[in-house]
């Protein structure tokens, strides 16, 4: 391995240490050390509004006693040049007489776009791109797709058994999976900046939608799809301190008003996006929610809420808990509807199949997302 392959991927596990912590900021990773190859200082991008990982490294390299200056910083994202909660990174850099750059990939928010590497050269700072690209990116997903598409990335969860029957038909569906597979899919529920379910999810499980199996250091947000706005105000999903938002449709009765001003006392925010059949809008949901700094959306819902989202093309990744056991005929992953001919298939390319305890845990991407 070569010196910079070693330097990027320990910077990429360093990135990977931010997986629960720094959303929406992006997962970065920083690694300080001497042409000669010791490490001076290492960092990783805290919690929204905290140092990135630059500074982090910096400090650490200070607080060692260690001078920088020469050394080669191998950083997993562009240095910010923009000031934004906290000061520009590139320049942290410059001012501390970093000598050379080595970056994973260009930073994709408009407000950086390049300017990080430029503003480095321009100091004389040797810059170099490219090394982990691809790592750097997949670790990032949801922040990429909200910078280049303005919307989250969307990665739909289900759990089913061997022939995909996710619920019997009288609705039970508490567990197919075992609980390894549960805790699995609560560090899913981690990394995303919001866990997304439908108002038929609340009515039948009240589930409350938080991270409990695995340690985090920040809950994701709760996003309930409720057209005609029916959660009731007791929900399990409403935690003290939680961010909640609920998107409702276009058909307003004479109670909407009150049931609103009960969902916001219990602090979520209602947002009606109609589309025109009166049900919510997905569509303009995932933009708004870009908006709101989604990067990545977990979607915890039932066959129905999945169905509409699969077939408005919403869906970027399915994570499949498959379960070895058949239960026959039920309610299955998603009601996409009958499909006439096997052509109309939507096509999926499986990333990753593996083992999580007696389950089977599958991966699935819309190709070219
Ligand atoms: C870096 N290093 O470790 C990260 C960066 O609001 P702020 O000041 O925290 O800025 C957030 C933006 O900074 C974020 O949208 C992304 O463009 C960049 N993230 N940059 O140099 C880091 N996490
Ligand atoms: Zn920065």
């Amino acid at each position: 391995m070569t010196t910079t392959a070693h330097f990027i991927s320990q910077a990429l596990g360093l990135a990977a240490q931010a997986l629960f912590l720094s959303n929406p900021n992006p997962r970065v990773g920083c690694v300080i050390a001497t042409p000669d190859g010791r490490v001076l200082g290492q960092g990783f991008t805290q919690q929204a509004g905290g140092p990135h990982a630059e500074v982090m490294a910096l400090r650490d390299a200070q607080a060692a006693g260690h001078d920088v200056r020469g050394a080669t910083a191998y950083v997993t994202l562009e240095p910010c040049a923009h000031q934004g909660r906290t000061g520009p990174c590139c320049d942290a850099l410059i001012a501390a007489g970093i000598g050379r750059v080595v970056g994973s990939i260009a930073d994709p928010n408009p407000l950086v776009g390049g300017q990080g590497f430029a503003r480095l050269r321009a100091a004389g700072v040797a810059v170099e791109v490219g090394p982990g690209a691809d790592q750097a990116r997949e670790l990032n997903i949801g922040f990429f797709s909200r910078m280049v598409r303005g919307t989250p990335w969307v990665r739909l969860k289900v759990a089913a058994s061997l022939d995909g029957t996710t619920a019997l038909a009288n609705g039970a569906s508490q567990w197919i999976t075992s609980a390894s597979a549960r805790a699995d899919g609560h560090a899913w529920r981690a990394r995303a900046c919001a866990v997304l379910t439908g108002f038929g999810t609340v009515r039948s499980d009240n589930p409350r939608l938080d991270v409990r199996e695995v340690a985090t250091p920040r809950q994701p947000q709760v996003v309930v799809i409720d057209s005609r706005l029916q959660t009731p105000p007791d929900a399990a999903l409403f935690i003290a301190g939680r961010a909640c938002t609920i998107y409702a449709g276009g058909t307003l009765d004479a109670e909407f008003a009150a049931r609103k001003a009960a969902l916001q006392a219990r602090g979520a925010a209602v947002v009606q996006l109609p589309n025109p059949q009166g049900k919510v809008d997905l569509h303009a949901m995932l933009i708004d929610l870009g908006r709101r700094g989604i990067n990545e959306l977990h979607v915890e819902a039932g066959h129905q809420l999945n169905g509409s989202l699969l077939r408005e093309g919403l869906v970027d990744e399915l994570l499949v808990y498959l379960a070895p056991k058949l239960l026959g005929p039920g309610l299955g992953m998603a009601n996409i509807g009958p499909l006439s001919e096997l052509a109309q298939a939507q096509a999926l390319e499986f990333t990753s199949a593996e083992r999580v305890g007696p389950d089977l845990r599958v991966l699935a991407r819309v190709p070219g997302r």
